[in-house]
């Protein structure tokens, strides 16, 4: 005679439950051999500092979500990199207007856009991620919030940054859309326990219209984290890669098997049948970490996208030139 769970339960006896947790962990599990190795990308080579912040806490333990946080606060405090956080560019108007975002191993999120005077909007997104029930918050919303949380309102619009502005309404050389008005910092990571997580920060376009807001604030086309099947993010034109959810995007196809290179190809292939004629004109970089530490990353225009590795093999940082879909 077959036994029923209902038939033990009426003797006061149990299935064995390590069975039963056997089997739920196997409906979830991730297809992905979990990688032994902890890894840090970023977009651009200025992810070289921020990886090494993320790649000393990783060492020390840290989760992944720590290590990507303080990563990129290294790249919001840095002067040198005019297009994220303190100097960023200034929008049309000369007000400087940030953009972030996280995601965590939980499917947990937090996102600002068009936040001022906030040295680091990652940590603001990170307070509504984990202090709030809302994964969003914009502008004059996003200040209150910040100033209530104990965030310092500075001044983080520099002489240069206005003269960068000034400079840009005398001449109007440079088209809001041009390759050399934007560069995000968008970072992804995974730590000693295999988990992932990832961040995203930029003051978006220069000299964009006042209340524009690119990819990087939105989970899904400028983040996405899959703790399952891997993590991606990306640089460059935000109105392009919003209208394939870039991000996102590569995540489900590495799902369905491709390789975060090919997923990353896709995304761009599909920016291309979007836009035939101007593709040319638009500048876009995805990268992208599976579960098992796989990495692969591609770009738009000749070769003019790189990103940055660090892991146990190049403990001091590496920058990787992917393909391009021109070259
Ligand atoms: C945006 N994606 O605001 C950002 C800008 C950028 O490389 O990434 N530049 O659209």
């Amino acid at each position: 005679m077959k036994i029923s769970r209902r038939m033990l339960l009426a003797l006061g006896l149990t299935l064995p439950t390590s069975g039963l947790k056997t089997k739920i962990f196997e409906q979830n599990a991730s297809p992905f051999t979990v990688g032994s190795s902890m890894k840090v990308i970023s977009t651009w080579p200025f992810g070289i500092p921020a990886n090494a912040r993320a790649w000393q806490l990783l060492q020390n333990g840290s989760t992944a979500l720590d290590a990507v946080e303080q990563g990129v606060k290294v790249t919001e405090a840095d002067p040198e990199v005019t297009s994220v956080g303190y100097n960023g560019s200034l929008d049309r108007d000369g007000r400087l207007t940030l953009d972030a975002c996280i995601m965590d191993h939980r499917g947990m999120c937090g996102s600002v856009a068009g936040l001022e005077h906030i040295m680091h909007p990652i940590s603001v997104a990170r307070a509504i991620m984990e202090r709030t029930p809302h994964v969003m918050l914009v502008g004059s919303g996003a200040l209150d919030f910040a100033i209530s949380e104990g965030f310092p309102k500075e001044n983080i619009v520099t002489d240069d940054a206005i003269a960068r502005w000034r400079n840009w309404q005398k001449s109007q050389k440079a088209p809001p859309l041009s390759p050399e008005n934007h560069d995000t910092i968008g970072m992804l990571a995974i730590d000693s326990s295999g988990n992932l997580s990832g961040a995203c920060t930029t003051s978006g376009l220069s000299y964009k219209l006042p209340g524009r807001v690119g990819d990087s604030p939105l989970i899904g086309p400028g983040l996405y984290v899959d703790n399952e099947i891997g993590a991606a993010t990306a640089t460059g034109v935000g109105e392009a890669i919003i209208r394939v959810v870039g991000s996102f995007l590569i995540v489900e196809l590495m799902r369905q098997g491709m390789k975060p290179k090919d997923a990353c190809k896709e995304a761009v292939k599909r920016i291309v049948n979007i836009h035939p004629k101007t593709h040319s004109q638009l500048q876009i970089g995805f990268i992208a970490l599976r579960k098992d530490g796989e990495i692969g990353a591609f770009g738009m225009r000749n070769n003019e996208f790189s990103y940055s590795l660090t892991d146990a093999k190049n403990p001091n940082g590496t920058v990787i030139k992917p393909e391009s879909w021109l070259s």
